[in-house]
């Protein structure tokens, strides 16, 4: 039902853009009540008001600390006006109804923000305010709640068009608002007080930012941003520099391309000047290469998949240059990351406007980062699979040649951001460089992968040859038919994490073929 509002409890502590809103209240005739420095600045407008101290017969006690505690306030907001008994005790203790609420609470979280001593930072937990706007929320059905200054265009603009008076369906709209700015408020106060709870709890419902859509255009989603690493930069709070919004897939994407870009990054110590670039589609890196050179890297990691590259999601672990955004100016891409962005390239990258770029440092080798995914009724919470692969087993007559170590290293970590089941095929150019030649992914057994994905991938580059690369899988060969395979495409070298009950007969067809097999004795799934 409608109400008019016919008087105002009035406590902010940001004074800035109240005025119109008092200006307006005043127009209407509103009685005005407000506390000290709230009081100062109505009357400084020129407009009467009443100080709260009137209705309680009470001064501010306690340096502030006590100014709206009190019966006759929360009386005043918390009586049913259509209760017999309520406004019987309202008239009895000659209580003032107060129709309006606008509150501003203490800034608490610019002040923890601020570095500000502890004293300070307690001073700053608005006890009054906090109470005002629950209070004022639980009675919407009488009583408008303008619970923080992001309220006030709301509130100028129902004033304005209804002449103060208000429907239940806008009052309980402020009221939703005014839970949002209180539970915001407390997960603050909460986090402060809790510095070692666990990320989880952390996140605030109301700090969800809407995403261009979901995984498709008529699904909705959002991102929540909380700290769930320990170490480094993240994706989430990267800086968008330009482009569309982004969306779910976007962001999943861009995530999967910093991390396989900057693991390869940490996965190689012997190339000097590293610099690693992949090429991510549908969360997989179709492209992955670290080299001596930004340009060269970028060329091979195109190079590993260049049909699956259009449209693909590119990370870079070091500056991107004006040359090189040139070079994708016929090229079609969704998304680019970097650490860094010269003015030349970001001039160039300006003329396409869908093309989003963001910058943010490379990702830390070890974060402790939490993985969370959701199921039908639950969530799961997990490690996130980190850290270079560097115990490794001989397990076959052939050594594995120690040359190839590093190489094995690069490729544990290309085929570990590969979905399961996951094969690749890692390869060492002439002057050094590593890059991904074949990968398979995604499939419901390893041979499929091999033999569909991995193989037809690796034989479109021309003078690559397979005897040099080291294949690798992300779990063991359950059956000696993967090796029989390989084989029959002359790979030599094979690197898997071993674990199977039938490991000898895997080990024995890799002695019948002449292959060198490591096993790392570390599975890498990726589900
Ligand atoms: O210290 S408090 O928690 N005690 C109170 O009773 C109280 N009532 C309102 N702080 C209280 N407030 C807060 O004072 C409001 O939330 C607002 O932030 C501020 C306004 O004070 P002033 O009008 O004196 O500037």
């Amino acid at each position: 039902s409608s109400k008019r509002i016919k008087s105002a409890l009035i406590s902010v502590f940001h004074k800035d853009g109240l005025d119109e809103i008092i200006q307006t209240l005043d127009k209407l005739g509103v009685q005005l009540y407000s506390t000290g420095g709230t009081k100062t600045f109505i009357e400084d407008l020129g407009v009467e008001v009443t100080a709260v101290e009137d209705i309680t017969g009470y001064p501010s006690i306690l340096g502030g600390r006590v100014k709206t505690l009190h019966p006759k306030v929360f009386g005043g907001i918390l009586a049913r006006r259509d209760n017999d008994s309520d406004k019987n005790q309202l008239n009895e203790f000659d209580i003032p109804e107060l129709d309006l609420i606008i509150v501003d609470l203490y800034p608490f979280e610019a002040t923890v923000a601020s570095g500000a001593a502890e004293q300070d930072i307690i001073e700053k937990i608005d006890i009054g305010g906090i109470s005002l706007i629950r209070a004022a929320a639980k009675n919407f059905k009488d009583v408008v709640i303008v619970p923080s200054k992001a309220q006030y265009d709301m509130l100028a603009k129902v004033l304005k068009e209804n002449d103060g008076v208000t429907t239940l369906e806008e009052r309980k709209a402020f009221a939703g608002a005014a839970f949002a700015v209180s539970s915001h408020y407390d997960s603050a106060i909460f986090n402060y007080f809790n510095p070692d709870a666990e990320d989880m709890e952390r996140i605030s419902l109301n700090d969800g930012e809407v995403l261009r859509y979901g995984e498709n255009p008529h699904q909705k989603a959002t991102v929540y941003k909380y700290n769930n690493t320990k170490e480094g930069a993240s994706l989430a709070n990267a800086k968008v520099l330009q482009g569309k919004a982004l969306s779910y897939n976007n962001m999943l994407d861009a995530d999967a391309a910093w991390k396989a870009a900057s693991d390869a990054y940490h996965s190689v110590s012997n190339i000097e000047h590293k610099q690693a670039v992949a090429v991510v589609k549908h969360l997989n890196p179709c492209g992955l290469a670290v080299t001596h050179d930004i340009t060269k890297s970028l060329e091979l990691a195109w190079a590993g998949d260049p049909i699956s590259a259009f449209g693909g999601i590119i990370c870079f672990t070091g500056t991107v240059t004006g040359a090189i955004a040139q070079w994708f100016s016929k090229r079609f891409v969704e998304i680019i990351i970097a650490p860094e962005f010269t003015g030349e390239a970001l001039e160039v990258f300006a003329k396409k406007k869908n093309l989003r770029l963001l910058q943010t440092p490379i990702k830390n080798e070890v974060t402790g980062e939490k993985l969370i995914r959701s199921v039908s009724g639950g969530i799961l919470v997990q490690d996130e699979d980190e850290g270079v692969d560097t115990d490794f087993k001989n397990v076959t007559k052939l050594a594995f040649d120690a040359t190839k170590m590093e190489l094995a290293k690069f490729g544990i970590t290309a085929c570990k951001h590969l979905k399961s089941n996951a094969i690749a095929i890692v390869t060492e150019d002439e002057d050094g460089s590593f890059w991904l030649t074949g990968a398979g992914m995604g499939q419901p057994n390893r041979l499929d992968s091999l033999r569909h994905l991995t193989i037809p991938r690796f034989n479109l580059k021309e003078g690559v040859k397979i005897e040099n690369s080291v294949v690798i899988s992300d779990a063991f060969f359950p059956f000696r038919d993967s090796i029989e395979a390989a084989n029959e495409y002359n790979v030599k070298y094979i690197v898997e994490p071993g674990g199977s009950i039938r490991d000898e007969e895997v080990i024995e067809a890799c002695n019948e073929f002449g292959i060198a097999m490591l096993f790392t004795g570390k599975r890498h799934f990726k589900h």
